[in-house]
């Protein structure tokens, strides 16, 4: 977040670049390029897109677009150039020097976002780690480029290409070194974790697709105020606050980093630690944005994560948020059994607070009369 601010006059112009490969949500992953752009603290200055059966192998866009791109970044100025796709490392390197200018693709971006909202101790770690084993893969430019020193988008300082052998093993090195820092950091997670199952606490994490609303839920639930904003990635350290709700006591609610379509694998590897607080909840309270045009695909694409992370099996409760956006008004649905299985709120207004309350403290209700059928049968 610090070098957010740090730019110059908002931010550094850039070009998007994207390529319809005959997707269905080729509209909406263009738009949410921009709202990475736009989060990462780039200024768009154009889009040049193209329509393609298969990437080309040299400059994935093809050299007539190739040009029109280096076109339009001469007259607008652009230092960097974004693409909605991920790159090989030959592809960037071919357009660095066509374009004399920084490439970044959609995991570079992301990668960008998230070690420029890094706050905490083991997120800083998680986010090196992330860019670390992404540079592995591909280590096109030394990796001191990754070191916080400043910079822009996708480069944070940096000599480039020299010394690579150097880089591969400095790298193993510091990637072995992180993974044990944060492993430690993972077990003093897991000792608090079983000291609240201890005191019977129920435990509830907020999840859902970048934006949605989450941290908005978590402040009206907690009357803290953390920071939710229209960026995309605004959370991405874990914030757990107690809360007392009646008829089911304390209750742990934890706001999360959000997911999207694509999430970098190598993110959700070293946010281990962090998404370990969804795995082990006895609720999610998985918060959607029902205004939103791709609400049904990124509901899917939320779940893919958890299934990925190990929390599939995590009983969750659909919470369609910003219903002030469609006119809806706040309602709750049962399954057969009774049991609750979605909502209709809106965090803004603070309408269906009272049923969130509800849907935990039934829940906590199902847990207690669970917990005494189990201790029945020993
Ligand atoms: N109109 C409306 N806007 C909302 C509502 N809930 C959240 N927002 C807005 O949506 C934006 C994103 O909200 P956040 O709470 O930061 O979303 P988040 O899910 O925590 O997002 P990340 O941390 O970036 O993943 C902010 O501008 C909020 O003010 C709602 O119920 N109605
Ligand atoms: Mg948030």
């Amino acid at each position: 977040m610090k070098d957010l601010f740090e730019r110059p006059s908002g931010g550094e112009s850039a070009i998007l670049v994207s390529v319809d490969f005959g997707e269905s949500d080729y509209k909406e992953s263009l738009d949410e390029l921009y709202q990475l752009g736009s989060s990462a603290g780039l200024i768009v200055r154009g889009t040049v897109e193209g329509k393609r059966s298969s990437p080309d192998a040299k400059f994935f866009i093809g050299s007539g677009k190739a040009d029109e791109l280096a076109q339009m970044m001469q007259t607008s100025e652009s230092h960097v150039a974004v693409f909605n796709h991920d790159l090989t490392p030959s592809q960037q390197r071919n357009l660095e020097r066509l374009l004399q200018a920084r490439v970044v693709d959609r995991t570079g971006l992301i990668l960008d976002i998230f070690s420029q909202r890094a706050q905490t101790h083991e997120g800083k770690l998680q986010v090196e780690l992330a860019q670390l084993e992404h540079l592995s893969t591909r280590l096109v430019r030394g990796w001191t480029h990754l070191e916080r020193q400043k910079g822009g988008i996708g480069v944070r300082g940096g000599p480039g290409e020299t010394q690579l052998e150097l880089d591969r093993r400095m790298l193993r090195v510091r990637v072995k070194q992180l993974r044990e820092k944060l492993l430690k950091l993972k077990d003093q997670r897991g000792m608090q974790r079983r000291a609240r199952k201890r005191s019977n606490v129920m435990t509830v994490s907020l999840v859902g697709y970048t934006n949605a609303g989450k941290s908005t839920v978590f402040n009206r639930l907690t009357k803290a105020n953390i920071y939710a904003a229209d960026q995309l990635f605004a959370t991405l350290d874990t914030t757990t606050h107690k809360i007392f709700i009646p008829d089911c006591g304390s209750v742990v609610l934890s706001d999360t980093v959000g997911f999207i379509k694509h999430l970098p694998h190598a993110l959700v590897e070293a946010f281990g630690a962090t998404l370990e607080e969804a795995v082990q909840a006895d609720l999610l309270l998985h918060i959607v944005d029902t205004a939103s045009t791709n609400r049904d695909e990124q509901i899917t694409e939320v779940n893919k994560v958890l299934m990925e992370i190990g929390a599939a099996g995590v009983p969750q409760i659909l919470v369609h948020n910003q219903i002030d956006r469609v006119g809806l008004e706040p309602s709750m649905a049962r399954d057969e059994y009774g049991r609750i299985t979605s909502l209709h709120v809106s965090a803004k207004n603070g309408y269906g607070m009272d049923l969130l309350r509800q849907a935990m403290a039934e829940h906590y209700q199902l847990l207690k009369r669970q917990s005494t059928e189990e201790s029945a049968y020993l």
